[in-house]
């Protein structure tokens, strides 16, 4: 206990075995040798990278092989997590400390003469994801493999990943990531895991000698699906799944009769439209225009992935009656519910089952996760392109979609309206497949991400399906794997962590709690705030050397990274810069409390309104920046090409986490649970999981403002015009009139026209309506900040509080109510019921 015998907070690291450490130094060696091709004298740090990592790849695939045959030798029913991103960033150190190898590897490598963190630095990030979606995906494979659940994850290998942003003179610029440019060493190619995709063509009909009636597609044309596995290990090593990417190819590379016709271009024109498949990852916030190429990735991914695993379960059942008892398949989004269609035709045409068994297997096989209620992200495609491209999959839906209606009209008889919310096909503004209606029929469970979302599912997108077919929809609040976003990104609160809340709290973060014990001990408090204060300052080394920007590391750190969006509002965080910039230059000698404002994200590249935000923040971090008023105050900086690396720096340096989406249209955010974790005060609205995190840090650690998501409604429906709150508010008027004449565009005085219009007479994400209320809040963090032991216990309490943000808690929800497979006993929390409040 604090107080009695106060504890060095220390934790004393276990010797080497000598042993294991000259064997690790040689399988480094030769790998350097053998697959690599130098030597030590002549290798680069990224050639010691790959020998380190390949060694470290062939330790793994031991545990694999051995985990492989023990789930095919006990029949295990398997998860199968079907996304068209996993966001996975680095796998060399997340890897290293699963196995339990990271002190080895660090000595090896330190007597070899390189360092660890030189060479981590040599792994691209696989950014094969564009946010929140695709990360859940990577934190989700994480825990799937700590709790020992069979699981592949299956997706796209795209060739370039989410694009390299570049910020010149404000503005974002894209430029192409070539991640796989110097090869990749997780992944293991499988060649003779190969299936074929089809599209386009026609179907004929006719009826069989047991007089049932057969479709037969004939496809226009044909693509190969090649399997890539990247092994992913779970916690300890005890498991390890696999990650299962398709490449798309064309069955016959080369036309050689076209060729030898002399036109070399024609030749080879079909191998390009294959292999634009998996060519670039599409922005997921984006409005959906029904590119053809998004339509053929989604099918072409979910038909490989589909037939792999219908493959495997008749290996090991030789029949599919049981396909559901052995396979669940979780759908990450709309983006594979063409598995819903996909699976009826492989029972019904390639394995001759009748519709209604079909049927039963395919919704108990399926289910569907969804990420937003935006209207305007769900995703439709036109019957014509449909028509053209999977002809047998729509004659399907209409069949779904014909027993579905028909099943509505029980239920509603005589309701037109209602049948035409139902129906999967939208026959408003030309005919279009509803993709979420499909996923949501298809499936026996849908869930959302976080408890108010789910709640509001069940009000706004699903109201009418939730009506008919109650009780399947349920909420499973989103998380993050603990190992990547506490132990490797913050190590030093990680140490804290063991020393207050012993060894178990590696295995179990319910022991998290523990900590709540130390929150106000004077010492403690001292210890935390250097792990803080040493974080900040790396920190501030990588702004340095990025921006040549100089930030004062005892500065209260206050970030916002995430996409740029309206709803997420980071419009609403500029206009707090610049009324407190107004604030500071009236009243330069006030003892204002130092702050820097750290942005990082990136826009859709279409996105325009979006990139004109990036403009107006660097153009008001240049002004701000180079006023001297400022100095020792305020500074402004926004960090370029945001991705999964970047975040592992920034998050544990951060002080105030910037949470302050439009209430109600933040689906959950992963984000906010990294930061509370990571010791960082959140500010935020009523939204999303921001909810959840109040109820569990309590309501006295969080910093909530701004209209929840009824009077977000309300106010809607009064109007978009701002006029009024804008008339009330003598510093929003002036901050918005400043961006209005060119105060941070003398260049280009009507640059941000658009944003001011918006702020005055537009105010659709209310960012004028919540503005006041947001800018007291930040006083109110100040006037915190101000008192450093209050702020710190608020600080160390949102840590030991964040137990069930584990992506562990997560995973086992899904296991237990949607999936029903089993989750290994070792990690079942043993604190779990004294944590939860
Ligand atoms: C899609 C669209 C499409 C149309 C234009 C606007 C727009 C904005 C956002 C989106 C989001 C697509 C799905 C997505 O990434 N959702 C995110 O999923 C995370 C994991 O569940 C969750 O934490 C985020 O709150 C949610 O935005």
């Amino acid at each position: 206990m604090p107080g009695s015998s106060s504890p060095d907070f220390k934790v004393p690291k276990p010797p080497l075995d000598e042993l294991a450490l000259s064997e690790i130094k040689s399988a480094i060696v030769a790998k350097l040798t053998l697959a690599i091709g130098k030597n030590a004298g002549q290798a680069t740090k990224h050639d010691w990278y790959k020998a380190a990592a390949l060694a470290l790849r062939d330790r793994i695939v031991h545990r694999w092989l051995m985990t492989e045959k023990e789930s095919y030798d006990s029949g295990r029913k398997r998860v199968y997590y079907l996304s068209l991103e996993f966001l996975i960033g680095r796998l060399f150190t997340d890897a290293l400390n699963n196995m339990g190898l990271m002190p080895l590897f660090e000595a090896a490598l330190g007597d070899l003469g390189v360092g660890l963190s030189d060479l981590r630095n040599c792994e691209p990030d696989a950014a094969l994801g564009n946010g929140g979606l695709g990360r859940l995906a990577a934190c989700f494979m994480e825990s799937m493999a700590t709790l020992e659940i069979p699981a592949f994850g299956y997706g796209i290998r795209y060739d370039f990943g989410l694009f390299r942003q570049i910020i010149s003179q404000g503005w974002q610029q894209e430029y192409p990531d070539e991640w796989l440019g110097f090869g990749n060493p997780w992944e293991l190619q499988r060649p003779e895991v190969v299936y074929q995709v089809h599209f386009g063509g026609s179907v004929e009909h006719s009826v069989d000698a047991r007089g049932r009636e057969r479709a037969i597609w004939y496809p226009g044309e044909t693509v190969q699906a090649v399997a890539y596995d990247t092994p992913i290990v779970g916690w300890r090593g005890k498991h390890v799944n696999a990650l299962r990417l398709w490449s798309a190819r064309a069955p016959d590379p080369l036309r050689i009769d076209v060729f030898n016709t002399g036109d070399y271009l024609g030749a080879s024109a079909h191998e390009a439209r294959a292999e634009a498949i998996c060519k670039f990852l599409y922005p997921n916030d984006e409005s959906p225009a029904g590119r053809e190429l998004r339509l053929r990735q989604e099918y072409f991914f979910v038909s490989a992935s589909l037939q792999d695993l219908v493959q495997r379960h008749l290996n090991a059942e030789g029949q599919l009656r049981s396909l559901a008892k052995k396979a669940a398949v979780q759908l990450n989004d709309t983006h594979p519910s063409l598995a819903v269609a996909e699976l009826m035709r492989l029972l019904i045409d390639h394995h001759g089952m009748v519709w209604d068994d079909a049927w039963e297997i395919t919704k108990a096989t399926l289910s569907y996760t969804n990420h937003t209620l935006l209207p305007e992200a769900l995703e439709t495609w036109p019957i014509e392109l449909f028509e053209r491209s999977l002809p047998r999959h729509l004659e399907i839906i209409y069949r779904i979609n014909e027993v579905h209606l028909n099943h509505a009209e029980a239920r509603c008889p005589g309701d037109i309206d209602f049948r035409a919310a139902v129906s999967v096909i939208d026959e408003k503004g030309g005919r279009r497949v509803r993709m979420g209606h499909l996923a949501f029929i298809g499936s026996h469970r849908i869930n959302g991400v976080s408890a108010m979302h789910s709640e509001l599912m069940k009000e706004t997108v699903f109201h009418d399906l939730h009506h008919l077919y109650p009780g399947r929809i349920t909420n499973k609040t989103n998380g993050i794997t603990f190992r990547r976003w506490l132990m490797l990104a913050n190590p030093g609160l990680t140490e804290l962590a063991r020393a207050t809340c012993g060894e178990g709290v590696l295995d179990d973060p319910t022991y998290l709690v523990r900590m709540e014990d130390y929150a106000g001990d004077a010492a403690f408090q001292q210890q935390f705030r250097q792990v803080k204060h040493r974080n900040k300052v790396a920190l501030a080394k990588l702004i340095g050397e990025r921006l040549g920007i100089k930030v004062n590391a005892s500065a209260l750190f206050d970030v916002q990274i995430k996409r740029i969006h309206e709803y997420k509002r980071q419009l609403l965080n500029v206009l707090e810069a610049i009324a407190l910039y107004h604030a500071i230059k009236d009243e330069p000698q006030r003892d204002w409390v130092p702050r820097v404002k750290i942005f990082a994200g990136k826009a859709a590249a279409s996105y325009r309104y979006a990139k004109l935000i990036i403009k107006l923040i660097n153009d008001v971090a240049e002004t701000i920046n180079s006023d001297p008023d400022t100095v020792g105050r305020l500074k402004v900086v926004f960090i370029p090409d945001y991705n999964v690396s970047l975040a592992e720096v920034i998050i544990p340096a951060a002080d105030l986490s910037e949470q302050i989406s439009t209430a109600g249209m933040e689906a959950s955010g992963t984000g906010n649970m990294k930061f509370a974790l990571n010791g960082a005060l959140t500010i935020g609205t009523l939204d999303g999981a921001n909810i959840e995190i109040r109820d569990n840090v309590g309501p006295e650690n969080i910093a909530i403002f701004g209209m929840d998501a009824l009077e977000v409604v309300q106010r809607r429906a009064q109007g978009l015009d701002a006029t009024d709150v804008i008339t009330r508010s003598p510093r929003l008027a002036r901050a918005i009139r400043a961006i209005e004449t060119g105060e941070f565009s003398r260049d280009d005085p009507g640059r941000f026209a658009a944003i001011s219009h918006a702020l005055r007479h537009l105010d659709h994400y209310m960012v004028s309506a919540d503005f006041e209320s947001y800018y007291d809040c930040q006083r109110g963090i100040d006037a915190r900040w101000s008192n450093s032991p209050a702020w710190t216990r608020a600080a160390i309490l949102n840590v030991a509080r964040m137990a069930w943000f584990s992506s562990d808690r997560t995973i086992r929800e899904y296991a237990e109510d949607i999936w029903n497979v089993p989750t290994s006993p070792a990690s079942q929390p043993t604190l779990a019921r004294q944590a939860q409040r």
